[in-house]
C-alpha cells in the first residue's frame, strides 16, 4: 500500500498552521472534528495531510484488512419518472421502448441464473415506475426468499419507498414493516445525492427530500435493521453542502447506529443533463474519501465502488481511508456504464479482486452484507496460481 506519513511525523512539522494542527491532534486522540473543521479540511487540507489522518483511522480500526463481497445486481427497469439531472435513466421516460421493464418472472430468472454460485447478496435498485409498487416488491422479496432463503436481499432506496408508500397511502413505519416481513434484509445507500435543499432541488427535484431519506433510514434502523449511505459529489455542490450531508449522517448514526458503510459516489458526466460539467480529479476523489473517513467517526466502513472509479483509483483509495471495495459484480449493472463509469463491463472474479487488494499490501477479506467474515484470503492460494507455482518449483523439488 502507498505509505502515508504517520500523524506524529505530521505534527513535528513546525510550519503546520494552528487549525490544521488541532485537527491532526484530535484525530490522533480519537476525537470528533466540527463542521467548521470539516469545511477547512476540504478548503485547505492537502492530499498528503488528509491522507495521513484518514489512513491512521483506517489502520487503527481495520489494520490492512480490506473487505469485499460476492453479490449481483438487478435493475428492474432503467426508465424513471423522476428527472434527476445527473442520471441517464431519466431521459428514457419519453422513449420507454428504448429501455427495459422486467416482469416479476424476468427478475426471478436473473436470480435463478445465480443458483449454485457462491454469492451472498442480491442488490436490487433501478428506476421508479407505477407498476413497481408495494404489492410487486413484497411479492418479489417473498419469492426470492422462498427460492433461496439465505440470499441477502439488499433492495431499493427511500426514493422508491417514499413513492410506493405514498401511492399505497400507508405510513413509512407501516411500509417498512411490510417490506421486512416480505424478506427485505437491508437497504443500500442510494438516493441520498446531496441532502441540502439548495442543491437537491436543482439536481433531484420531485423525489424524496433529504429529511425523508433520513427518516426512512431511521425507521428501518429502529426495526433493528442495517443500511448504507452514499453522497453524490463533484457536480454543482460546494464544500459546505458536502459537510452538511456528512453531518446529517453522523447525527442519525449517533441516534441509531444502523449505518454500516458510507459510499462516496463521484459524479460521472456521460449521457445526462449535467454533461457540460467537468468531473472531479483523482486528487479530489481521494481527498473526499479521506475527509469522509475523518468526519464520520461513528461509521465502521468507507467503501469505494470500484466500477465507478476504476481499479487503479480503488487501489489508491485503500491508503486514503477506504477499507471496502464492494463486490464481484457482473455486467448486469448498467446505470454506471450509462453514466460514464471507468469500467464499461464491471465484472471481476474473486481471484482478480483478491489480487487487486493484495497488490497494494492489503489483506483481502470476503464478507457478507453484515460484515461477517466469509473467508480470509490473506494467505489463500487459488488453484490456477497453485498449478503455476507447482510448475515453476518442480525443478527445485527434483533437485535438477
Ligand atoms: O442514488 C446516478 C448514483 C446511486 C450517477 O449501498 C450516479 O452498497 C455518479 O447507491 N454519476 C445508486 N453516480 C447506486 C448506489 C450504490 C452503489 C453501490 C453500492 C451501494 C451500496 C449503493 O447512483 C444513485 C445516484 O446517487 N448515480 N447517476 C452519475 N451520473
Ligand atoms: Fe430516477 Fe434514481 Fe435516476 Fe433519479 S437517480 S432519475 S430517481 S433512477
Amino acid at each position: 500500500m502507498q505509505t502515508n506519513r504517520p500523524i506524529t511525523v505530521i505534527l513535528e512539522d513546525k510550519t503546520l498552521d494552528r487549525p490544521l494542527r488541532t485537527i491532526a491532534e484530535k484525530v490522533l486522540d480519537g476525537k470528533r472534528i466540527t463542521e467548521e473543521e470539516g469545511i477547512l479540511l476540504f478548503e485547505r487540507g492537502e492530499l498528503a495531510f488528509v491522507g495521513a489522518l484518514a489512513n491512521h483511522i483506517r489502520e487503527t480500526r481495520h489494520g490492512k484488512r480490506t473487505y469485499f463481497n460476492r453479490n449481483f445486481h438487478i435493475e428492474p427497469t432503467n426508465v424513471c419518472l423522476y428527472t434527476c439531472t445527473f442520471c441517464s435513466y431519466s431521459r428514457l421516460i419519453k422513449k420507454r421502448e428504448e429501455g427495459w421493464e422486467y416482469s416479476m418472472d424476468e427478475i426471478l430468472d436473473i436470480v435463478r441464473k445465480y443458483d449454485g454460485e457462491p454469492v451472498t447478496e442480491v442488490h436490487i435498485v433501478g428506476g421508479v415506475l407505477p407498476q413497481y409498487d408495494v404489492e410487486f416488491y413484497s411479492e418479489l422479496f417473498r419469492r426470492i426468499k422462498a427460492h433461496r432463503p439465505e440470499l441477502h436481499v439488499k433492495a431499493l432506496t427511500p426514493v422508491e419507498y417514499h413513492y410506493i408508500f405514498k401511492k399505497a397511502k400507508i405510513s413509512y413505519e407501516e411500509g417498512m414493516r411490510l417490506m421486512k416481513e416480505a424478506g427485505l434484509d437491508s437497504m443500500p445507500g442510494g438516493g441520498a445525492e446531496i441532502f441540502h435543499p439548495e442543491i437537491r432541488d436543482q439536481i433531484a427535484g420531485g423525489k424524496c427530500s433529504g429529511e425523508q431519506w433520513l427518516r426512512i433510514h431511521e425507521i428501518w434502523h429502529e426495526l433493528g435493521c442495517r443500511s448504507n449511505a452514499t453522497m453524490l459529489y463533484g457536480h454543482i455542490e460546494a464544500y459546505r453542502h458536502r459537510i452538511h450531508h456528512l453531518e446529517e449522517l453522523r447525527k442519525l448514526q449517533d441516534k441509531t447506529g444502523g449505518f454500516q458503510t458510507f459510499i462516496p459516489l463521484k459524479f460521472r458526466n456521460k449521457d445526462n443533463q449535467m454533461s457540460h460539467l467537468p468531473e472531479s480529479t483523482v486528487v479530489e476523489d481521494l481527498r473526499n474519501y479521506a475527509i469522509s473517513r475523518i468526519y464520520l467517526d461513528n461509521f465502521d466502513h468507507i467503501k469505494a465502488y470500484w466500477p465507478m472509479i476504476g481499479r487503479n483509483v480503488a487501489q489508491l483509495s485503500l491508503a486514503f481511508g477506504v477499507d471496502d471495495i464492494d463486490g464481484t459484480i457482473d455486467d448486469t449493472t448498467k446505470i454506471y456504464s450509462m453514466a460514464g463509469s471507468e469500467e464499461q463491463n464491471p465484472a471481476m472474479s474473486t481471484r482478480d479482486l483478491v489480487n487487486l487488494i493484495r497488490q497494494v499490501g492489503c489483506q483481502p477479506i470476503e464478507r457478507d452484507t453484515l460484515y461477517n467474515v466469509v473467508e480470509d484470503y490473506t494467505d489463500h492460494v487459488f488453484e490456477e496460481d497453485a498449478e503455476f507455482k507447482g510448475y515453476v518449483s518442480l525443478p527445485v523439488v527434483n533437485g535438477k
